[in-house]
């Protein structure tokens, strides 16, 4: 059955593997499943088509048949739960896995949005250069008991999994700011997802299509 996502016709990042149609890219690499892109400009997103598809007028999206997934977090699992090599088979591990990805999306990638909100979005507002170190010790707050985790491990419950994927993907975005090269063991781990074979295809694919 084909399986079609939705990615920025051009993304802002200009193929720096920052929007999230990657992770999803990434793990349909890892379980080796080919797909489809449909590009989406950022007129259309707010269209009908594309709402019908994701309620938020966002990317990624996912079908395949007749589902029709959105949110990341949700694709992710989708995949990890119905195709090897994402989640342990053990059914604690498992379960771990599981808590990593919501880790990843509703406890680090939070206070992460929040810098991209202060340091871009808001950066002409007055408040602008007090809120953005604020929000960065956020981050280190997130990011110092996540190293601490993971202490010298390769990844943060044995194999490789879909926790990790997302957890690495969600730390890809601090790259910018520095605050991932203040943890070297976490700017390590975020490398070693890099150096997947499957992340690699997955980013010279989105680059394919996003590179200036
Ligand atoms: N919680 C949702 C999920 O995980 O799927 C969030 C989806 C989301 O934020 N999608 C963004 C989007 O469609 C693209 S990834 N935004 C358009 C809109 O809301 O109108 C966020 C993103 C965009 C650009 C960069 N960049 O260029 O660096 C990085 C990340």
């Amino acid at each position: 059955m084909t399986i079609t996502i939705t990615a920025f016709e051009k993304s802002p990042d200009g193929g720096k593997g920052l929007a999230r149609d990657t992770r999803v890219r990434w793990a349909l690499e890892e379980v080796g499943l080919p797909y489809e892109v449909r590009l989406v400009s950022f007129k259309a997103l707010k269209e009908p088509a594309h709402l019908s598809r994701h309620p938020f007028g966002q990317i990624p999206t996912y079908e395949e048949g007749g589902l029709v997934l959105f949110e990341t977090g949700a694709i992710v699992l989708h995949l990890a739960q119905n195709h090897p090599g994402l989640l342990p088979d053990d059914a604690d591990a498992r379960a771990r896995a599981i808590a990593w990805m919501f880790a990843a999306v509703n406890t680090i990638e939070p206070p992460i949005l929040e810098l991209f909100t202060a340091a871009f979005l808001e950066r002409d507002k007055p408040w602008a250069a007090e809120r953005v170190p604020m929000v960065k010790e956020r981050i280190r707050d997130r990011l110092r008991p996540l190293a601490a985790r993971l202490g010298d491990a390769e990844w943060l419950d044995g194999e490789f999994s879909a926790g990790d994927l997302m957890m690495a993907s969600v730390l890809l975005r601090t790259r910018s700011s520095g605050l991932l090269d203040e943890f070297p063991t976490l700017a390590a781990y975020v490398a070693r997802g890099e150096a997947r074979p499957a992340y690699q295809r997955a980013f010279a694919a989105q680059l394919a299509i996003n590179a200036p």
